[in-house]
């Protein structure tokens, strides 16, 4: 895929005429791609206009999707957050002293073009103003030079004000403040290096959180430890109600309550700051520096992922790696690769990047239009994704001593972080082609699925890295008042660990029975499952009926009818199923918003699973999807469908709007995969 994005966000536009207009694209490509056996389904019946756009629809979409591939054979869209990701980066190199005017001008100009009206930045499409990103986009702007007295920064830093300016901004926009003097370190809840040397089983340690807190917070300690101040190149008055007393004390909690209790505890831990033994502080600092290089990757990032990376640059900054130790040159290099140079000579950087996530997605979408098994471009995937296994433990292996390495990470370099998640998909996505070196793809797939029996938690259910990462405790240190710090089973990934494993003809097997109960268990007294890495309902609902499907749920099964009913009852008007991303914090937004590409296509995927193919609520989805389709065969999609952590970290996923589309209509018009498997069982 190209370095540009396609992001420019305009209303969703359902162009009604495109699914008539246009004939079928006969191109000699897609005719061989799409020749398949549809065993499941009759031939189409004369006059059946539904079918016939849905046929017309998957081969424009499959059309599109052959032509993004990369020559590698890996998919990958873009990866859109929000804006703290380019105003850290830009604040990185203001504390390292290696700005360069192009980086800043273009950071400057993508941030610039992120402000809404009011002055104010959202963490996605729609959203509302958000204070600290607000706040990190306005620092960001003022490092490239824009003035606070520009229309479009004093609205900003009014709106700021008026919600309490810096001081109820959250710990770690307040951590970059305080390297800049902008915010006083003794005004931080403390996180000491010490909690490297917990033992795995005392509460706290760091293998307590889940894995993407975890490379924040260890390189974090060392920071909050050294409390560094470089020069600040202005004062900020402005981001503050009161500049002569930007820190207003709080009320505490009372002692005898959770939130009281960590409030003492912090407290205490601000004096041990002060007495803490020297020889200790130290040894704990080359022990994080220590865990933290043994974790960079091969291309000199840390987890995939671009937080920790900024902040073990920092980290390791602080303890003397100089800006040419060959870590601090590769880590640095790799932040470079988060940025996304787009058309308008903007900048955006990507939280991380999602190849893997990307292709199994890709490869099961084309495979459910009918692509061939050994068509060219899948045998291309496979062999990718063959390439990408991670064959050594990881941190997991924490938690899971005794198990056998064998799974595949959601990023281009990530070995450390193999996911629950993208080794189910990946093991579904393998099982759809066939190559030549069939022994060998036979061997990554076992290995996957021993590798995910292996991570299941207690209860029965899967987290997304760990196994049995539910500590209560991370979530109430007063350090860790942003997003998920906890790994817990989650009814999505759980369900995708279900399906393969029933695919793999492992329904019975007592494991896979637990993991059923479990997510039986989770359904809502709405009938719906709570979508925690894709938004929201919609995005649960369509993990888990398919997977239950594929296990042995009749679709007279209780559970399916009532998923059934409830999507029924939240579909649009306009035949589509939206869900925004306000359901995360308000229940009436619960299965509603603007109808999207992925988040139709999740409704259609349960309902199909269903049975429901004979269903109005079906026929009317798939017309949707046919007739919002661009013309060439690609879908436009500016809301956010994806989940970081919910409400928190949202995630707009570039390639969901063409892979699950693709795969809600291969499957309404050839079936679904493995139903005639599953009646031979
Ligand atoms: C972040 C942050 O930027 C970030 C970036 C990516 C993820 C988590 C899970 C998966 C894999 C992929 C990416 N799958 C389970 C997803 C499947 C759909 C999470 C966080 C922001 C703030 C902090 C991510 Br603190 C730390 C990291």
């Amino acid at each position: 895929m190209t370095a540009t994005t396609d992001g420019s966000p305009g209303a969703l536009e359902p162009r009604a005429a495109a699914a008539s207009e246009t004939t079928v694209t006969t191109a000699t490509s897609t005719t061989t791609a799409t020749t398949a056996t549809a065993p499941t389904v009759p031939a189409t019946p004369i006059g059946d206009p539904v079918r016939e756009a849905a046929e017309q629809a998957a081969a424009r979409s499959v059309e599109y999707l052959l032509g993004v591939q990369d020559a590698q054979g890996w998919w990958k869209g873009d990866l859109e957050t929000n804006v703290t990701m380019d105003a850290e980066d830009l604040l990185l190199r203001q504390f390292l002293g290696i700005q360069d005017a192009r980086t800043t001008e273009a950071a400057g100009r993508f941030i610039r073009g992120e402000q809404r009206p009011d002055g104010t930045w959202a963490t996605f499409f729609e959203g509302p103003g958000e204070l600290s990103t607000t706040i990190e986009a306005y620092v960001a702007l003022r490092l490239a030079g824009d003035s606070p007295d520009a229309p479009h920064m004093a609205r900003a830093s009014a709106w700021i004000r008026a919600q309490g300016g810096v001081a109820a901004s959250r710990v770690f926009t307040r951590i970059w403040l305080a390297l800049f003097g902008w915010w006083k370190w003794e005004d931080l809840p403390e996180m000491p290096p010490e909690v490297i040397f917990f033992p795995k089983w005392l509460p706290l340690n760091i293998y307590d959180f889940g894995c993407w807190a975890r490379q924040t917070i260890v390189p974090l300690t060392v920071v909050s430890a050294k409390r560094p101040v470089r020069p600040a190149p202005f004062t900020l008055d402005e981001l503050h109600i009161d500049p002569a007393d930007p820190n207003p004390a709080k009320r505490l909690a009372p002692v005898a309550s959770w939130d009281g209790a960590f409030q003492r505890l912090d407290k205490a831990l601000h004096v041990y700051h002060r007495f803490a033994p020297r020889r200790l502080r130290r040894t704990a600092m080359n022990a994080a520096a220590r865990w933290i290089i043994e974790r960079q990757e091969n291309d000199g990032c840390w987890g995939g992922i671009q937080p920790p990376a900024v902040y073990s640059v920092i980290a390791l900054h602080l303890l003397g790696y100089d800006i040419d130790h060959p870590v601090m040159r590769a880590g640095l290099a790799s932040l470079d690769r988060f940025a996304v140079w787009r058309e308008d000579g903007s900048r955006m950087i990507e939280a991380c990047q999602s190849p893997v996530w990307d292709t199994c997605l890709a490869t099961i979408a084309l495979a459910d239009a009918g692509v061939r098994p050994d068509h060219p471009a899948l045998v291309k995937a496979a062999e990718w994704m063959l390439g990408e296994e991670i064959d050594r433990p990881g941190d997991w292996a924490v938690r899971r001593p005794e198990l056998a390495p064998g799974g595949w990470a959601f990023e281009f370099h990530n070995d450390n972080y193999p996911d629950i998640d993208d080794t189910a998909e990946v093991a579904l996505a393998l099982r759809r082609v066939s190559v030549p070196d069939h022994g060998r793809l036979e061997g990554a797939i076992a290995r996957g699925v021993r590798w995910n029996l292996g991570m299941q938690s207690k209860g029965g259910g899967w987290g997304a890295f760990d196994a049995d990462n539910s500590s209560p405790f991370p979530n109430r240190l007063p350090f860790c008042d942003f997003g998920e710090v906890i790994d817990p089973p989650s009814a999505d990934v759980t369900a995708h660990v279900v399906e393969m494993l029933a695919v793999e003809g492992l329904a019975r097997d007592p494991r896979t029975q637990r993991g059923i109960e479990w997510l039986l268990a989770e359904q809502e007294a709405n009938g719906a499952w709570f979508g925690r890495w894709g938004v929201n309902y919609v995005y649960g609902t369509g993990s888990v009926v398919p997977a239950l499907v594929a296990a042995g749920l009749p679709a007279s099964h209780p559970a399916i009818r009532r998923a059934v009913s409830w999507l029924e009852s939240v579909q649009n008007e306009d035949g589509g199923w939206g869900e925004d991303l306000r359901s995360y914090k308000d229940e009436e937004w619960i299965g509603h918003g603007v109808s999207t590409a992925s988040q139709t296509a999740w409704a259609l995927l349960a309902l199909l699973a269903a049975g429901e193919r004979e269903n109005k609520a079906v026929e009317r989805g798939v017309s949707w999807l046919a007739g919002a389709q661009g013309a060439d065969g690609s879908w436009d999609e500016p809301y956010f469908t994806g989940t970081g952590f919910p409400w928190d970290f949202s995630i707009n996923y570039h390639l969901y709007r063409q892979v699950f589309p693709l795969t809600a209509l291969g499957r309404y018009v050839h079936g679904e995969p493995f139903a005639a498997s599953r009646r031979a069982h």
